[in-house]
């Protein structure tokens, strides 16, 4: 029998970030590709989330593709820290210059994806009704892509203008005068809460817990700074390749409490001055793993949040108490803490006062009834695995992903899984691109996996599977240094912590939390060995 030929030699989910990349690579390689994108255009996140307050927390210039010297030279970002429109620009004009959009198919849902193995390739079925097939099939489904809303009663009923922050509205919204309230106090709802302040008539926070946040300290960049920046990409990307997290941020390896303490607080004051991530990525490393030492950080953070919000009583409020400084997602701010002295911002603590239900004119908590012309749920997302739930994928023997994946996900370096050959999950559960400034560590990983492919093609191999040893090795690797730090022990997202799902919460392992040079070390490792942690066929 002879074996079918498939349609395409490799099909990428998702136009954003990594899809771009990926299908750039595949171009250049001569590869018969195709993405498939559900939306109706390119940009993934940069797209999707059109919320007041979306911008970058890594630096611009740390953020751009670094594959190409001429887009390196041609692009000028206005801010140190672009905005959501800037961004989707941005990746416009990368899909113009590098001729990809003929390559992406819009308004294509994948629905399902099937292993066959008697032909080696993937079955690809589609929301209109449509399959194809394909030798291999690339995952770059975004990370945070499958909102999540409260599971109150009457969310359905509120006659306002309601939406969660990825579906936020295209066209501009008229926030002048109206009361709105914002649920949630992750990244998105403080960028939300931070713009919103002084432009509505009255703004009601719903917090849950509250978390670290810490200045942004966003400014515009002039032509000469960006001049700067071109002629410094080289040392800007070396940065990034030499930090655990992919920013130009590098952590200090000094103990906190060695460090005498007026030495110790001078250096944290300085941290706060400076833009970025490096209150948290560029602090002495032991506040990651030492519990004396985080919570003497997290005691100056708290003094910095008590010294910004006037009411006492509020800012107590908005102080963590429930885990240590960087053991969740941080969120950057801009003026976040000072929303809270306005005369139209109230903070509504929902473990004293839970809400009870949307109503048709606002919301009811335990104490009050409250009307609102507008509701925005910044609730964050399924993260990192509800992108691949909503695709029905099965590989041998009728083994799917979602039943694999329920519990902890096992994975070979995040980017393959065991029983499910030729499918690559770019950004994948337990790959570095979940901890790291996103296109850093997919940048790595596009090009690893685009070689391999290139290797597979040269040797005339249609078919290779993560091995069951590389992905038990991988994940007790992961595990290990999961376990010795504090973030292990605190619930959020990179745990697999979201209270709006019908799972109980226990750690998932779901991001590589040990950094982008032993990340690709590991890589490199496997080119070493001729790929031996996965069987090629
Ligand atoms: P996050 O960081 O998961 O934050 C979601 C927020 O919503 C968080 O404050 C939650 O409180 C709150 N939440 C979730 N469900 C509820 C319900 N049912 N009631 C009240 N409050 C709720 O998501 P973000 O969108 O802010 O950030 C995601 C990432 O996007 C971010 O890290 C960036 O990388 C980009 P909780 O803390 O669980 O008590």
């Amino acid at each position: 029998m002879t074996a079918l030929t498939p349609d395409y030699d490799a099909i990428v989910i998702g136009a954003g970030v990594c899809g771009l990349y990926q299908m750039h690579r595949l171009a250049q390689m001569g590869v018969r590709a195709t993405v498939l994108e559900a939306a109706d255009d390119l940009g993934g996140t940069w797209r999707q989330n059109r919320y007041p307050g979306a911008r970058f927390d890594s630096e611009s210039v740390s953020y751009g593709y670094s594959f190409s010297k001429e887009l390196l030279a041609e692009w000028n970002w206005s801010e140190r820290f672009a905005g959501r429109a800037e961004t989707e620009r941005y990746l416009h004009h990368v899909a113009v210059k590098f001729d990809l959009e003929k390559h992406i198919q819009f308004n294509n849902r994948v629905d399902a994806a099937t292993w066959d193995e008697t032909n080696r390739m993937w079955r690809v079925s589609l929301a209109d009704g449509r399959s194809l097939t394909t030798r291999f099939l690339m995952t770059a489904i975004g990370m945070l892509s499958t909102p999540t809303l409260p599971r109150y009663k009457g969310v359905d009923s509120f006659k306002g203008l309601s939406f969660h922050t990825y579906h936020a509205p295209r066209q501009p919204v008229d926030y002048a005068g109206k009361r709105v309230a914002v649920i949630g106090a992750g990244a998105t709802g403080v960028q939300v809460i931070s713009e919103l302040a002084d432009k509505v008539g009255d703004l009601t926070v719903f917090q849950r817990r509250p978390n670290w946040c810490a200045p942004l300290h966003n400014a515009p960049i002039t032509p000469e700074e960006m001049e700067a920046f071109k002629a410094s990409y080289d040392s800007i990307f070396a940065a990034c390749r030499a930090s655990g997290g992919g920013f130009i941020h590098e952590a200090d390896h000094r103990r906190t409490m060695e460090v005498p303490e007026p030495e110790r607080l001078a250096f944290w004051e300085q941290l706060y001055a400076t833009p970025g991530f490096a209150k948290w990525v560029g602090n002495f490393g032991d506040v990651s793993f030492d519990p004396v030492a985080n919570a003497e950080y997290s005691k100056f953070i708290a003094g910095k949040i008590r010294q910004r919000v006037k009411d006492p009583a509020i800012a107590e409020k908005l102080i963590p108490t429930d885990h240590g400084f960087g053991t969740r997602r941080v969120p950057l701010e801009t003026r976040y803490y000072e929303a809270y002295n306005r005369n139209n911002v109230h903070l509504i603590d929902l473990n004293k006062t839970p809400i009870v239900e949307i109503t048709p004119a606002g919301l009811r908590t335990s104490d009050h009834d409250y009307a609102f012309d507008i509701i925005i749920y910044a609730t964050g997302f399924d993260a990192i695995t509800g992108a691949f739930d909503k695709i029905a994928f099965t590989g041998v023997d009728g083994l799917t992903l979602r039943e694999k994946w329920a519990d902890v996900p096992a994975t070979a370096y995040g980017v393959m899984t065991h029983g499910f050959p030729n499918l690559i999950t770019l950004a994948g559960p337990q790959s570095a691109s979940v901890a790291s400034n996103f296109p850093r560590a997919i940048e790595d990983i596009v090009d690893w996996w685009s070689d391999f492919l290139a290797h597979m093609q040269a040797k005339g191999l249609t078919r290779v599977e993560a091995r069951a040893e590389t992905e038990a090795a991988w994940l007790a690797h992961l595990k290990g240094i999961t376990d010795s730090l504090l973030l292990s022990t605190a619930k959020s997202w990179f745990t697999g912590y979201n209270g709006n799902l019908d799972r109980e919460y226990k750690n998932r392992y779901l991001i590589y939390v040990g950094g982008g040079p032993r990340y690709r070390e590991h890589l490199g490792r496997e080119v070493e060995t001729g790929y031996s942690g996965f069987e090629l066929g």
